[in-house]
């Protein structure tokens, strides 16, 4: 698989779910080799599990004291678009604009400017036969090999969702457009957590027990689920290279979702990270 990087900078800004200030952000091509950065206040943070600084209702970034929040919907996208080099530059704000809540807008504006590069990039894959299991509460997650990418979320849903489970194969289309959703009982907690202060019906599914608030209603049926998925391909690619094998996950989040990207990248990548090229 070739590395990939964007042919021209990319601009993205809105409100920002978590800290619901406006933030602005240049999505900026990169030579081979280069990885995938963040880039805030003057400080560069690598895409990789040890830069993980919280997982409580997003994943955020991190390194001397700068962070940069809610990164799990931008990274999926660049996860299923497998770009490989490029910087995100936050310019304003700090946390990545949440948009309409799904990775919709991330996909539009990339796909059309997705571009190989001459080197090859070395997936991560775990050896031929190697199971990965990781458990919190009652939720777990297992990592399979796997020459495939095969992700699947398997969950109950306490309201008119009921019991589901998704498997993304390969087409995105089928991901991208979930948006991020919560309960509408959760709403109070969270903002007690100083969290949520830029969600709303625009960018936000809110779930009730027989249906949803947003008065344009679900894009798939199952909406939920598959956002389920999207945020396990963003937390995957915390891996800092894309992944190769299956996922399964069964009432997993951010938490466990990063558990066990820890714990691959301890017991496979060669020492120091992962090898590019
Ligand atoms: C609520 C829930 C989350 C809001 C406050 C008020 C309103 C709407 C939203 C985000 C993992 C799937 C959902 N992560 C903000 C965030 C929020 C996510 C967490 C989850 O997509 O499970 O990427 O604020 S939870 Cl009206
Ligand atoms: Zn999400």
């Amino acid at each position: 698989m070739k590395q990939r990087t964007i042919l021209e900078d990319v601009v993205l800004e809105g409100v920002g779910i978590h800290t619901g200030e406006f933030a602005r952000v240049i999505l900026r091509p990169e030579p081979e080799d280069h990885g995938i950065f963040f880039y805030r206040s003057g400080v560069r943070i690598p895409l990789s599990p040890e830069h993980v600084v919280n997982t409580f209702h997003s994943t955020d970034l991190g390194s001397e004291g700068v962070v940069v929040k809610t990164v799990e919907h931008l990274l999926s996208v660049l996860h299923l678009l497998r770009i490989t080099n490029l910087t995100v530059e936050v310019i304003e704000g700090e946390e990545i604009p949440i948009l309409d809540g799904s990775g919709y807008e991330f996909y539009k504006k990339l796909k059309a400017l997705v571009t190989d590069q001459s080197e090859e990039v070395q997936p991560f894959r775990l050896p031929e036969g190697e199971e990965v299991e990781v458990r919190h509460g009652n939720t777990r997650l297992v990592a399979k090999s796997c020459p495939c990418f095969e992700i699947t979320y398997e969950g109950e849903f306490p309201n008119f969702i009921g019991s589901r489970k998704f498997t993304f194969r390969g087409n995105a289309m089928e991901v991208v457009l979930a948006r991020t959703f919560c309960f509408d009982h959760e709403i109070e907690y969270i903002k007690k957590n100083g969290l949520g202060k830029g969600g709303s019906l625009e960018n936000t599914l809110v779930l009730g027990r027989d249906g949803v608030y947003n008065r344009s209603g679900l894009r798939y049926e199952d909406e939920p689920v598959r956002h389920k998925v999207l945020d396990l391909i963003g937390d995957l690619y915390l891996l800092g290279v894309p992944f190769k094998g299956k996922v399964i996950s069964y009432r997993g989040g951010h938490f466990i979702n990063y558990q066990l990207v820890r714990e691959l990248y301890k017991r496979y990548a060669p020492e120091g990270g992962v090898v590019r090229g």
